[in-house]
């Protein structure tokens, strides 16, 4: 992995399985050109959901965003690519879907704050790649691999 290759984690939400949108979620990153190198599919219990979200503990929502999160499947995900934590926000869009615009992920499945479909790791905040990717995934579980003998695919 060259250094300006990060990795980046991302989850789909439980309201995504509900609604069938795990593939179209997974298809995003892959079509634009990321390459992904973990992926599983998990329930988190109410420990991992209380860790995943710690920053957000004394916040009034903390509550109703782990029992949101728990109440289904997830998909943890590594995505590797250049400048990948901050092009994965982009390709999300905004926190509220209402203020997401059109053509991000977001922006084009979800209506309400709360059930927003897909998770990303913060790029503002440095430590969120690591320590979210080691909350969910053994080093042994990434796998390494490149895209065929292309210098410009990941
Ligand atoms: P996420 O962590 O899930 O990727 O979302 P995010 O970075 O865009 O937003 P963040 O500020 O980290 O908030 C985490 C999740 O909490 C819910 N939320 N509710 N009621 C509220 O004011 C409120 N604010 C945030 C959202 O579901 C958000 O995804
Ligand atoms: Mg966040």
């Amino acid at each position: 992995m060259s250094e300006q290759r990060e990795r980046t984690f991302v989850m789909v939400k439980p309201d995504a399985f509900q609604r069938g949108l795990v593939g179209e979620i997974i298809g995003r990153f892959e079509d634009r050109g990321l390459k992904l190198v973990g992926a599983k599919v998990t329930r988190l219990s109410q420990k991992q959901a209380e860790d995943h979200y710690g920053e957000h503990e004394d916040k009034p929502f903390f509550d109703d965003l782990v029992e949101f999160i728990t109440s289904g499947p997830v998909v943890p995900m590594v995505w590797e690519g250049e400048d990948a934590t901050r092009q994965v926000r982009q390709m999300i869009g905004a926190t509220d879907p209402a203020e997401a615009a059109p053509g991000t992920i977001r922006g084009d499945y979800a209506v309400d704050l709360g059930r927003n479909v897909v998770h990303a790791a913060d790029h503002e905040d440095e430590g969120a790649n690591e320590r979210e990717i080691a909350l969910f995934f053994d080093d042994d579980e990434l796998v390494e691999y490149d895209f065929h003998e292309s210098t410009w695919l990941y």
